[in-house]
């Protein structure tokens, strides 16, 4: 799972990727125009289930979740309200529809040494900017398609009639969302939409956390609503780059002294998790025990497949039981002689903490 983190020009995109991965790369640099570049780092994502599962099997490894962290640079257009309607450049675009959710930072923090190119400091407007450049990014792909499919539809070459009617009233839906300014996370599809779009990667579609990057100050006011289908949370950057980056020990000090209970990346590390519609299932094992990640509502055979492919395309069956129910009874023959060890097919939709091990049939060699 890849999230991207994205936002206008000094916004602080890098310093919270640092912050999240405990990198040092450099911030504030001179930017130079046209300069296209990603950066990703991976971060383990905390979860104290792993720590007593581990407690428990006393394995070999103990592997936690993770999650990628990419920086986007290079958000250029619209960042002055430009009215550019030509949409992102081809290598960004390219690199934002790999993402499976994005982190928008806004710039909420005054400092007189970095100046907005706006002039003013005004989270509300960024945002806007760029929610408004994400729609038109996918307005532009959906008008794309329905100009195929009405080419399609005149030269007579369709080779599916039911198909083609049902992806010419689906992208007219989407079409009407974007014209209405409503992100597409907000529409509502069937399976056989959902499956339709999927290899669109439309943008507006992906979950998305909207991260106010705001001073030592928390002086600038910043919009109660962001987009629908989104969610906000308020983070400071800098401070939380510093603390990321000194020795723990001395982190654990400098947050005594000022009375900081938790770590903020780490909320929003598990927020994103969590908002992002991800959960964990976990396998167990005197050799490893570890957290894997799925989208929430993902069958067994899907989970499989994040362990491997031949678990997926070779499933059988999933021995499953919850991670709430062997901390309930104490172990695996208790929890057993309690019916709470289950067989379940490739209908069973795994739910968050779910202690799984795939049957398989490994695949035939070639
Ligand atoms: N005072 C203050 N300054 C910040 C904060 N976050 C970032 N900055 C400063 O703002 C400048 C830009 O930060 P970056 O993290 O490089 O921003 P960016 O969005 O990655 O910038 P580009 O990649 O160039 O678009 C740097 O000089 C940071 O030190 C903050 O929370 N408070
Ligand atoms: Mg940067």
């Amino acid at each position: 799972m890849k999230l991207g983190i994205l936002g206008l020009p000094q916004a602080g995109k890098t310093t919270i990727f640092n912050a999240l991965t405990r990198g040092d790369k450099p911030v504030g640099g001179a930017r130079q125009v046209g300069r296209f570049e990603v950066q990703t780092a991976v971060v383990p994502v905390p979860d104290e289930r792993v720590d007593k599962l581990s407690a428990i099997f006393k394995p070999r490894k103990t592997i936690y979740a993770r999650v990628d962290y990419a920086d986007i640079a290079g958000l250029e257009a619209g960042a002055d309200g430009a009215a550019d309607k030509s949409g992102f450049s081809g290598p960004l675009l390219n690199q934002l529809t790999t993402m499976d959710g994005f982190l928008h930072v806004v710039r909420a923090f005054e400092n007189p040494t970095v100046p907005h190119s706006a002039g003013s400091v005004n989270p509300a407007r960024d945002l806007g900017a760029v929610d408004g450049e994400l729609l038109l990014n996918d307005l532009l792909a959906v008008e794309r398609k329905l100009e195929r499919l009405g080419e399609d539809g005149r030269k007579g070459i369709i080779k599916d009639k039911g198909m083609h009617a049902q992806e010419l009233a689906l992208f007219t839906k989407l079409k009407d969302a974007l014209a209405a300014d409503q992100p597409l996370r907000t529409v509502e599809l069937s399976a056989a939409e959902e499956k339709i779009i999927a290899s669109h990667q439309l943008l507006t579609r992906k979950p998305m956390l909207v991260v106010f990057n705001i001073g030592d100050e928390d002086s600038v006011p910043v919009p109660a609503q962001v987009a629908p289908g989104a969610q906000a949370v308020k983070l400071q950057g800098k401070l939380e780059m510093e603390l990321a980056q000194l020795p723990p020990a001395d982190a654990q000090l400098f947050m005594q002294e000022y009375g900081i209970q938790e770590l903020g990346l780490n909320r929003v590390i598990q927020i994103s998790y969590d908002l992002l519609g991800l959960q964990s299932f976990f396998t167990v094992g005197e050799d490893e025990v570890r957290a894997w990640t799925t989208r929430r509502g993902a069958s067994a055979p899907e989970a499989a497949g994040e362990i491997h492919t031949d678990l997926r395309e070779g499933f059988i069956r999933a021995e499953v039981y919850s991670y709430a129910d062997l901390m309930e009874f104490g172990g695996v023959t208790e929890l057993k002689a309690k019916g709470r060890f289950r067989l379940e097919g490739k209908d069973y939709t795994v739910q968050d903490g779910d202690i799984l091990n795939i049957r398989f049939s490994p695949p035939a060699k070639k």
